[in-house]
Parts: structure tokens; C-alpha cells; sequence
């Protein structure tokens, strides 16, 4: 019975649970695609989330759009996201996400793309990263990144 395995869709290390790393679906010929996670931090000590690495892509970066003046800005989360002791915290919230830059090809909902969270104090993390239609995605857009 594999059944219950395939459903779930979250990965754990150490004191670190990670939720649902899902991808927006995106146009043909995207230079880039928007990542989001949710991070359970269920230990007594803060944590970061550095980088998150893909073989599928250029690079993944990892982003806060901010706006200013009227107008959507993307800049580097230089010192990474952290993830404070006992909370949940969504890369997703308040314009924040991971950009895969230049994928290998085009994903459609329904795919998987594999990928490493990195973490400060936890370490490296393999994952899964989801392909969903970009409808079910709440919060912030990811608008401004499509050149
Ligand atoms: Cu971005």
C-alpha cells in the first residue's frame, strides 16, 4: 500500500518540517518560475533558509518584491529567510519567493521539479517542488518577472 505515501507531500530535518514546495505553471518559453514553501520550525532555535538548489535550473534565487513609488521591485533576500524558533513561516508571504531562472523546459501542472533547500542549522534538504496551475496560488503575484 503506497497510497498514503504518494498523498503526502512534505519532507522533515531534524527540528525543521517542510510543507506543500509547490511551483506556478507558467506561459511557454518563461524565463523564470516562482517557487513557494511553508517552513515549520518546531525547534527552540531560530533557523535560515540560505539558498535552494535545482538541477533543473540556471539558478534559483531567492526574492522579495517590494513596491515602491507604485512600482513592483524584485531584490535579493541577502541574508536568506529566516525561520524563528516555534513558528511557520511561508515563502510566499509579503512578496517573497524562490525564482528558478531559466528551467531546463517547460513544466506543466502535475510535474515535479527536485530541489535542495539549505538550511543554516538543519542543513541540506532535499525536496520536491510541485507544478500547479497558477489559479490556486493565494497572496502575492508574481508579476514583474517575465521579461
Ligand atoms: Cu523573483
Amino acid at each position: 500500500m503506497f497510497s498514503t505515501a504518494t498523498l503526502a507531500h512534505d519532507f522533515t530535518s531534524g527540528s525543521i518540517y517542510i510543507d506543500h514546495p509547490m511551483i506556478q505553471e507558467a506561459p511557454p518559453n518563461a524565463p523564470v518560475l516562482g517557487g513557494y514553501v511553508t517552513i515549520h520550525n518546531n525547534g527552540d532555535t531560530a533557523d535560515r533558509l540560505l539558498a535552494i538548489e535545482s538541477p533543473v535550473a540556471d539558478k534559483v534565487e531567492l526574492h522579495q518584491s517590494v513596491v515602491t513609488d507604485g512600482i513592483a521591485r524584485m531584490q535579493p533576500m541577502v541574508s536568506g529567510l529566516e525561520v524563528p524558533a516555534g513558528e511557520i513561516v511561508w515563502l510566499g508571504d509579503n512578496g517573497t519567493h524562490a525564482m528558478f531562472v531559466k528551467p531546463d523546459r517547460r513544466y506543466r501542472a502535475g510535474d515535479e521539479i527536485p530541489a535542495t533547500l539549505v538550511f543554516e542549522k538543519a542543513g541540506r534538504v532535499d525536496v520536491t517542488f510541485k507544478v500547479e496551475e497558477r489559479s490556486t496560488v493565494e497572496g502575492p503575484g508574481h508579476e514583474g518577472h517575465v521579461r
